[in-house]
């Protein structure tokens, strides 16, 4: 049983909040009790003032000291052993973590300022002073509220065992997952397919994928704090986990018309595939129609997935893992649609001068914004990009595939 004893001149405030749904159950269950004390009670005059004037001028009016101490000591002596909190704007800020601190007292004293603000001497009849959050409120009140409904929640047996497991979740630092019910399409907005599925593990790594994405994206405060896997922390640098990469394999014919090079494409795809999978790419297509290249490529892939070179290698294993094979770009921008629901935005390098060109800086802003999958195309023909159907993003390309890479490792040391 934790018992509130709230002081304030407005006791009517709480009759409301605290005669519904949770904290009404938990009272009638006896797990909590919140006594209000109406302030003016301990005014001597005969206004029952509670406010006065400020020592060396200014505008509004200061809580007097007498009252409010007089209604604290009451409070004290009528108790065992209370926690008594100041709500003031200027406490230290509450959270989940100091609202589980409370939830282990047994007796809470809350006392809700009004005006602009109580007189200093009180601060030191108090035991500590919290602030809901940086707004500006009209008082104590509503704070009081605040503070009884989120200690409430975490008293065993407010809320079932179910649901107090998933309180938990917040204690994992993270946002929580969209959530959807019937109907299966609204307006045009369909459900994702994973959750029909019935596929329980997958739907699993989809709400964590999303509650990672979301934090990362909304709460960077919240995600650089959570406790992640190295890798979760990776696959979301920068919206890391929405940047597809494609490498435009255009045949290259010598004087006779016959291809040649293809050593190139092993390079790639190691070096390539090695980055994406260190820095939390998800996707690295090798491009090309030409038969013959992806029968090396096929070759380079098997040999390193299921050849010797899978136990010579296992991070080059897992490296290759997130490598697709595809004949064209259209094939590559289906499969990234598939994958994400939107259409990717494409992003090129060039070396050309002219045209609007991006920042890396911009890019990353780009990415961390946007919900949209990016696809960054990577080649030597510059001339491929005039093809392009859609608008793309340009940055400008010396080294760009190493310097990109840089960058986004930089980014997620930022966050
Ligand atoms: C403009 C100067 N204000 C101080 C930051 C004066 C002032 C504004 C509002 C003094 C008191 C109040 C009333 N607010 C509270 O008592 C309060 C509060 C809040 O305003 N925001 C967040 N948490 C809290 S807890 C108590």
């Amino acid at each position: 049983m934790l018992q509130f004893t709230v002081i304030t001149i407005f006791p009517e405030m709480f009759a409301s909040p605290l005669g519904h749904s949770i904290l009404k159950k938990a009272q009638e269950k006896g797990l909590i009790s919140v006594r209000t004390v109406d302030l003016r009670d301990y005014a001597t005059d005969r206004h029952r003032t509670t406010d006065d004037s400020p020592y060396g001028g200014g505008q509004g009016m200061v809580m007097k000291p007498e009252p409010l101490v007089a209604a604290i000591e009451d409070a004290r002596k009528k108790l065992d052993n209370p926690r008594v909190v100041l709500l003031a704007p200027q406490g230290r800020l509450f959270t989940q973590e100091q609202a589980a601190r409370l939830a282990q007292e047994k007796e809470l004293v809350l006392i809700c300022g009004r005006y602009e603000g109580i007189d200093e001497r009180v601060k030191g009849f108090v035991d500590e002073e919290l602030s809901i959050g940086d707004y500006t409120l009209s008082g104590g009140e509503p704070a009081a509220v605040v503070v009884i409904d989120a200690v409430t929640r975490l008293i065993p047996g407010v809320l079932g065992n179910e649901k107090s497991s998933q309180e938990e979740s917040f204690a994992d630092g993270l946002l929580e997952y969209p959530h959807y019910t019937r109907p299966e399409e609204f307006r045009g907005m369909k459900v994702p397919e994973v959750l029909l599925s019935g596929d329980h593990d997958k739907v699993r790594s989809w709400r964590r994928q999303m509650s990672l994405e979301l934090t990362r994206r909304r709460r960077p405060d919240l995600f650089h704090k959570a406790p992640l896997a190295a890798e979760e922390r990776g696959s979301l640098a920068a919206g890391a986990s929405r940047l597809c990469m494609a490498l435009l394999h255009y045949p290259v014919y010598d004087k006779n018309g016959q291809v040649v090079t293809t050593a190139v494409t092993n390079m790639d795809i190691h070096d390539i595939a090695r980055s994406a999978r260190t820095y939390g790419v998800p996707r690295f297509y090798v491009v090309t129609p030409v038969k013959a290249l992806q029968k090396l490529a096929l070759k380079i892939l098997s040999h390193w997935e299921q050849g010797y070179g899978s136990e010579y290698n296992q991070t080059r294993k897992e490296a290759l893992a997130v490598v697709r094979l595809k004949d064209t770009l259209d094939d590559v921008m289906l499969d990234v649609e598939r994958e994400y629901g939107s259409k990717p935005k494409l992003v090129v390098t060039s070396a050309r001068p002219g045209g609007k060109r991006t920042s890396f800086l911009e890019l990353r802003d780009m990415l961390i914004k946007s919900d949209q999958p990016f696809l960054l195309l990577l080649g030597t023909a510059t001339t491929c990009w005039s093809r392009l159907t859609a608008e793309p993003i340009i940055i400008t390309s010396p080294c760009a595939r190493r310097r990109l890479f840089f960058w986004i490792a930089c980014w997620e040391n930022k966050t």
